[in-house]
């Protein structure tokens, strides 16, 4: 955390949503006094219920708590129709830019309609409320519009990002139980044709994925792809004949909205389940008050749809609010690093949300040349700049704010989760004095806190667990299918089963008590902002049974990515040679590539003997974690049973 201190402008606080220092703390003093009635005044003010509910939050049966549970309500009917019925429908809801930078757009009641017809489209194959819907796409609108129809229809979606391999697609296929799966024929990224529909056909083959009865299509590219009759069907040709209207079904509010995929702590990713009532109030509020959205903003999340960030930020958060948002299909550095700029100048976008990492790589590609660097376009547009997914660092922060805000934007750097729905730390723009670095102060109403082992309160200055004390409305309801280890998971017996643990350590500042993220806590590592859980890489590696004993993953601080992924793996053959070690290494990487996808390659790869471990057998961790980073051994090693495995552990491929 840096020491500066950056002061959102007079101008911007004046015409924030929620304006200067003494709103948040009403707000906070609101909550604190009355949590119910709090949450409960802001469910009615940002949703629109069929049905009203009579109670806010039901504790009886934690940590399964249940927030507005008599409400009736619909997420797409909140997002759409009562935006037309506001006289919006023919503002721009999407503005889509292609990979190859063509430009198409969506009003209110053009979404609305297309969404009717997918979820008539749904309907006619007899998918229903409480199935499961897979949906392995690209940005786009039908990516949008197709998580906007199962939410219509009930059905609860399962977005699996389209960086992710077979294997992964098919693991989440059977845990779900899907019935159907949306698709395109391919997708477009950095000017390369890629494969979606031959990766489902393949991950149903791999087998367990009987739930499914129909794969429907979506024509992107138009390449010849395989459709297998009876159960493939191209989007197009069975939902443009469709209907433009579609009753909305009135769900309860605990009704699952989503499921979403997510590493943790042990091998298999946990399917994180979303409610639909109190979690479109947090993507709704969180949308209001961070990203301070007004009527002419136009929103820029660059999050995939397949990760929490396109969920709350892209589909949910700025539509129910009946904002115009950009959704880009391709990267960051295609056709050059410039391509951000170009777009933000482009459309006149006034807010603008992503990453770190990111910002870093975009930062280096800037200082090499001139002509990608944001003072080469025009960005006066840009009014606030958001960052998600990692901790930024100070320098990063302060070129973000210099360079895209034009030292005039204030920075929300929001700290929030997979299981959290939406923003839980994080500066209100008109609000709070930024520090770089420092996510700052818990949204209002929500208990943030940090804790040692015990539970017990830490004071300002001292480091600890992040734990949220009370439930709030966006939060995680249920690991999928898996109640005991969602208790496990976010509600251990060390906190007595009160608080919720985030799985972060954080620090508060002394005089401020601002927070600052230190890193997760377990065994998660974060890369490039994507979750990535240690135990799942090294079976991914253990499973290349032909050439893999044993493997042992870490992370290592990286200047772009954040952390960097590093296999430690023991072959079942004699030590390679450096030619021997580098084929090696990428057959491991293409094998990991297959198993999880490409985002999980590690970035080194280590071979040894053995691993480093105690006389009990127990891998050493700490020692992976310095040769890691390339720092001498200083660490007491007098435990460990085969020291001479260190030397063998230095060459990097
Ligand atoms: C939204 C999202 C969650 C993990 C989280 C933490 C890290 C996210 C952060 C941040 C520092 C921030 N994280 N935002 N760390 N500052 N502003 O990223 O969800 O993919 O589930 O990752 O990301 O470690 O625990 P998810």
């Amino acid at each position: 955390m840096s020491s500066n201190v950056y002061q959102p402008s007079a101008d911007f606080v004046k015409n924030a949503h929620i304006s200067g220092m003494p709103a948040y703390e009403a707000l906070c003093q609101e909550a604190e006094a009355d949590y119910q009635g709090y949450w409960g005044r802001l469910a009615k003010e940002l949703i629109t219920w069929k049905t009203p509910f009579t109670q806010v939050l039901d504790e009886s049966n934690a940590p399964f708590f249940k927030w507005f549970e008599d409400g009736t309500l619909n997420a797409s009917y909140n997002c759409l129709d009562r935006n037309v019925e506001k006289g919006l429908g023919d503002k721009t809801a999407i503005i889509f830019e292609a990979d190859g930078g063509e430009v198409s757009q969506v009003t209110y009641s053009q979404l609305l309609a297309k969404t009717c017809q997918y979820a008539n489209a749904l309907k006619s194959l007899g998918i229903q409320k409480g199935d499961r819907v897979v949906i392995y796409i690209s940005m786009s609108i039908d990516g949008v519009a197709a998580m906007q129809a199962c939410a219509r229809i009930g059905a609860t979606h399962s977005v699996v990002f389209g960086g992710f391999s077979a294997q992964s697609l098919r693991d989440r296929i059977e845990d779900t139980g899907a019935v159907a799966v949306i698709t395109a024929d391919n997708q477009v990224r950095g000017g390369k044709l890629l494969p979606l529909k031959s990766i489902v056909d393949e991950a149903i083959n791999l087998g367990g994925c009987d739930s499914i009865k129909n794969v429907l299509v979506v024509k992107r590219s138009g390449a010849d792809i395989a459709m297998t009759a009876g159960r493939d069907v191209w989007m197009a040709e069975l939902a443009d004949s469709q209907a433009t209207t579609c009753e909305p079904e009135w769900v309860g509010a605990e009704h699952p909205l989503f499921l979403l995929y997510t590493s943790g702590s042990t091998g298999k990713p946990k399917g994180v389940q979303h409610s639909t009532g109190g979690y479109l109030l947090h993507a709704a509020l969180t949308t209001k008050w961070t990203f301070d959205l007004k009527a002419d903003d136009v929103f820029w999340c660059t999050a995939d749809i397949g990760w929490v960030t396109g969920h709350t930020y892209i589909t949910y958060g700025p539509l129910a609010l009946g904002g115009t948002e950009i959704v880009f299909e391709g990267v960051p550095t295609y056709p050059d690093a410039g391509r951000f700029w170009k777009m933000i100048q482009d459309h006149k976008v006034s807010i603008f949300y992503t990453a770190p990492t990111a910002i870093r790589s975009l930062i280096k590609a800037a200082e090499a040349n001139d002509a990608v660097h944001p003072k080469s376009y025009n960005l006066s547009s840009l009014r606030l700049l958001g960052s998600v997914g990692e901790p930024i660092n100070p320098a990063a922060w302060e070129w973000y704010y210099e360079h895209v805000g034009g030292s005039c934007c204030p920075i929300v750097d929001t700290f929030w989760q997979t299981e959290t729905g939406g923003h839980m730390i994080t500066p209100l723009p008109g609000v709070t004095p930024m520090v770089p670095g420092s996510c700052t102060l818990p949204f209002p109403g929500i208990q943030a806190a940090i804790v040692d082992e015990t539970g017990k309160d830490m004071p300002n200055g001292q480091g600890g667990i992040l734990v949220v004390k009370r439930p709030w409305p966006s939060m995680i309801r249920n690991i999928w299918g898996d109640p005991e280890r969602f208790k496990k998971s976010y509600y251990p017996e060390d906190f007595k089963g009160k608080y919720y643990l985030a799985g972060d350590g954080a620090i508060r500042d002394e005089k401020t008590g601002y927070f600052t993220i230190t890193g997760r806590i377990d065994d998660v590592l974060n890369v490039s902002g994507h979750r990535m859980g240690t135990m799942e890489i090294e079976s991914a590696l253990v499973s290349c049974t032909e050439l893999v004993a044993e493997a042992a993953v870490v992370g290592r601080p990286d200047d772009t990515t954040g952390e960097a992924i590093c296999a430690f793996v023991v072959l079942k053959r004699s030590l390679p040679n450096t030619e021997e070690g580098k084929a090696i290494a990428k057959q491991l990487r293409d094998h990991i590539a297959k198993e999880i996808g490409p985002i999980a390659k590690p970035k080194d790869i280590r071979f040894g003997e053995n691993l480093p471990k105690t006389r009990s057998g127990k891998i050493m961790r700490r020692l992976l974690r310095s040769l890691a980073k390339g720092e001498a051994i200083t660490q007491d090693t007098s435990t460990l049973e085969n020291p001479h495995i260190l030397g063998q552990l230095g060459q990097a491929y």
